[in-house]
């Protein structure tokens, strides 16, 4: 089966040159599948990994807008529609200078597994632009939200596919993107999710991500006796995820030290509480300043260009970006005392720092099991759209909460189960695959 695993690997260095995190992404999966294949020898009769490689559609586009001087620029759009095995397309949409399609490819595909972890009927999608949000103002992000929507509206549905945020797409975007789609189909539907609860969204989705992360690391730390009180904790990022993640950590009885932003980090030993986060959440989603802005007010340590990874902790959550712990900040970690690295972010540690943390047995959560809260609150909004009902926030807070415990314990058994107990990333991408397999090989040739 190594020699399987090894020659689509190869096949897909070849066919998708130049592009890196697509390669480490697909690396990462396949190469833990091996006990499953060997199990189940079937799977590669049936070409399952060279179909699960290769999105089922990939749509790109030219996003024309116009900014408020008058001038006229062009972004390059796309959705890629990854894997509907088990239910419509569902993903996210970037808007980062930073999108090309190595990246959409590498988020498509950990959606895949990650949705299927989630138990409920969603297959996998991502999407996005190469549009910069930063310093543009209101009205220039809704014309690029509704340029962007003029394109990809014909493509979603709410059975098709259905978009939600990401980095640089928060609620803001989602009100214009779908006031773009509304005025286009003449057609009110759960057609993308992170809707404002005035207008169709569920209650705790905006939270969910970093809540869910939370509480799969509660789970996690409940297998060695522990819990998250006391915990000191470095955060990464200051958007959507790292917000959450800071309320529920504080609500839990942890302390937080860290946040982040592409510009630098803070470190507030003294630990950030409520009052400082609900200042942080202001100062991100309404003046949409700088985290160096903390430092300044709050008295507390500035690093320009310098990750959190340096400071004193219990328990790591990076909630920013992709590769933003390498090899050097695990070791650095592991240093500074670190036993749980919990990922809010999409592929966040590198390979080198995965291998670090599994060598040296603390306890590591892949973000396809660890955020996979976002979009399972994003499945319970199209669940309560289909139905046009909404449920409570203690409702839709304590689905969440069951849900994580699933993908927790189906991810440990799974590890179990394939030789390699206490492998968090091995399970989940084992569990995961072999309900997508199936479902695939139950739906033929297609
Ligand atoms: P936001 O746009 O709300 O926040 C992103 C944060 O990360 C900002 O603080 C941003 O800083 C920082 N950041 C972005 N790019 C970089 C970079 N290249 N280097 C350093 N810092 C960077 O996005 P989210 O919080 O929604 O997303 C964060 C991560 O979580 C992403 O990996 C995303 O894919 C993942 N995720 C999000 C989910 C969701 O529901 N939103 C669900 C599951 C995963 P700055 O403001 O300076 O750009
Ligand atoms: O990476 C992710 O899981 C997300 N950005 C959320 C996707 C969604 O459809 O809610």
């Amino acid at each position: 089966m190594h020699d399987y695993v090894n020659s689509v690997l190869e096949s897909v260095a070849v066919r998708n040159h130049g592009q890196p995190e697509f390669y480490q992404a697909v690396q990462e999966v396949l190469l833990s599948l091996v006990p499953a294949l060997k199990a189940h020898p079937h799977y590669a009769r049936h070409g399952i990994l060279e179909r699960l490689v290769e999105p089922e559609r990939q749509i790109m586009f030219r996003v024309t807008w116009e900014d408020d001087s008058g001038q006229v620029h062009v972004n390059r759009g796309c959705r890629i529609e990854y894997n509907s095995a088990i239910g419509p397309y569902k993903g996210g949409l970037r808007f980062h200078p930073g999108v090309n399609t190595s990246i959409l490819r590498f988020l498509g595909f950990e959606q895949v597994f990650k949705n299927a972890l989630t138990t409920l009927p969603m297959g996998g999608g991502k999407g996005g632009a190469d549009f910069d949000p930063k310093d543009r103002s209101d009205r220039e992000i809704m014309r690029f939200c509704q340029a962007f929507m003029s394109e990809l509206f014909r493509h979603i549905g709410p059975d098709t596919d259905i978009p939600a945020g990401d980095i640089g797409v928060g609620a803001r975007e989602i009100g214009y993107l779908f006031g773009q789609y509304k005025r286009l189909t003449n057609k009110f539907n759960g057609v993308i999710t992170g809707k404002s609860v005035n207008w169709g969204g569920s209650l705790i989705r905006p939270e969910a991500t970093g809540y869910g992360a939370v509480f799969f690391s509660h789970e996690m730390l409940k297998m060695r006796g522990e819990d998250l009180t006391g915990k000191v904790c470095a955060v990464s990022g200051s958007g959507n995820v790292a917000q959450y993640t800071t309320e529920k950590l504080l609500q839990l009885g942890a302390k937080v030290v860290t946040l982040s932003d592409s510009d630098g980090s803070i470190y507030d030993p003294e630990g950030i509480n409520a009052e400082k986060l609900a200042w942080v959440m202001d100062l991100k989603n309404k003046r949409r300043g700088r985290i160096k802005e903390y430092a300044d007010t709050f008295k507390a340590v500035y690093r320009e260009g310098v990750r959190p990874w340096f400071v004193p902790c219990d328990c790591a959550f990076p909630s920013a970006t992709e590769n933003e712990i390498n090899g050097q900040d695990a070791q650095e970690l592991l240093r500074q005392g670190c036993k749980l690295v919990c990922e809010g972010a999409n592929m966040p540690c590198t390979p080198e720092a995965i291998e670090l943390f599994q060598q040296a047995g603390i306890l590591y959560a892949p973000g396809k099991a660890a955020n996979a809260g976002g979009v399972a609150t994003s499945g319970l909004e199209m669940s309560q759209n289909s139905t046009r009902l909404s449920w409570t926030r203690e409702d839709v807070e304590q689905r969440l909460h069951q849900i994580m415990i699933n993908i927790h314990k189906n991810c440990y058994q799974t590890a179990e189960k394939y030789g390699c107990p206490g492998n968090y990333m091995v399970g989940a991408n084992i569990c995961s695959f072999l309900k997508v397999a199936n479902s695939m090989l139950e739906q033929g040739l297609v």
